[in-house]
């Protein structure tokens, strides 16, 4: 699918993606919404007076790919950011990811795999039209998004270059240059950032790369030009600006789990039951909202999630 540059959206547009995207909630129902809808406003909003307003649903999501709830306004999404190469601060991303270039990029794709390769992202995009996913991201930080990503199944895209019978876990691993990336400078994590999953979180269905949010390219402070979404694990799984993706024989490290392993586990599956150690993750507040919210096991994707870790003690492996 065709997505805009980023910079190329004015912010009068914002404003009218922020309705477009108030006025969609009377078309859910609908089941999937392509995602080639958001990039035709007029005539999603041309089919609305012939769509019934649905009740929302109440508990787990009848498509597990979407969410009743109201998205996060694009302005709280693109200016309230978690992205340490860029600096510490929620505001930083915005104000400083403008120093990276985002094209050409390529991803490696290496270790366990029958045909290690790279993929161009240009290449990747255009036999795939990207799948429109409303998923929620909850951050480790007890607040949670309600984002509209644009994005392609991590698993169909493994399986192109074979991964082998020793392929048990995937390691990603992000962009490692502190010209482009200031915040890489200081010493705050140990660069590169480092991610990973086990093969069968990978290749689930609700793992997806994102590359683009709200109908358009990812800003780069979300993570352009490609960035994982694990919707039932904290926020910080979801590694942003990735360079290799790695199969892997054995748990790979993670720049979370290095920096503090008390409070940061390799799994970071959403729990309210299991707190981290200096606060409560019972509740949340979603950005844009007042009162706090209950936090939702698996954040929510216990339907589709749950069975992979069956006999798993979740205060053991958090
Ligand atoms: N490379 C990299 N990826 C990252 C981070 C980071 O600092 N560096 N922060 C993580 C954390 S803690 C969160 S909550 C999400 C935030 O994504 P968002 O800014 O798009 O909401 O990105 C994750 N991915
Ligand atoms: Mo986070």
């Amino acid at each position: 699918m065709l997505i805009r540059r980023a910079d190329a959206i004015k912010s009068s547009e914002i404003t009218s993606l922020d309705l477009f995207l108030r006025r969609r909630e009377f078309l859910r129902g609908a089941g999937w919404v392509a995602a080639g809808a958001v990039l035709a406003p007029t005539l999603a909003c041309g089919a609305e007076g012939e769509a019934r307003p649905l009740a929302p649903r109440a508990g787990a999501d009848a498509n597990p790919f979407r969410t009743d709830e109201k998205p996060t306004a694009f302005k709280d999404a693109t200016r309230y950011n978690n992205f340490y190469e860029f600096g510490t601060d929620k505001s930083d991303p915005r104000r400083y990811a403008g120093s990276l270039r985002t094209r050409p990029w390529s991803v490696a794709i290496t270790g366990e795999v029958g045909k290690p390769g790279t993929i161009d992202l240009d290449d990747l995009l255009r036999p795939h039209s990207a799948e429109e996913r409303i998923y929620r991201l909850r951050c480790v930080e007890a607040w949670s998004m309600v984002i509209p990503w644009l994005g392609i199944p991590l698993g169909e895209i493994i399986k192109r270059f074979e991964p082998t019978s020793g392929a048990r876990y995937v390691a990603f691993k992000t962009l490692l240059d502190p010209e482009q990336m200031p915040g890489q400078r200081s010493r705050v994590l140990d660069w590169p950032y480092l991610e990973g999953l086990r093969i069968d979180e990978a290749m689930h269905p609700l793992t997806i790369l994102a590359t683009g949010m709200y109908g358009q390219e990812l800003p780069n402070q979300n993570g352009a030009p490609l960035r994982l979404v694990v919707p039932w694990k904290y926020g910080f799984k979801s590694i942003k600006s990735i360079v290799e993706i790695r199969l892997a024989r054995t748990e790979p490290p993670t720049s979370w789990n290095l920096q503090a392993p008390r409070e940061y586990g390799f799994f970071a599956n959403v729990n309210p039951d299991v707190d981290h150690p200096r606060w409560s993750q019972k509740r949340e507040r979603r950005i844009g909202e007042l009162r706090k919210r209950p936090t939702i096991l698996f954040n929510g994707y216990a339907d589709q999630v749950a069975h992979l870790y069956q006999g798993i003690d979740l205060r053991k492996y958090f």
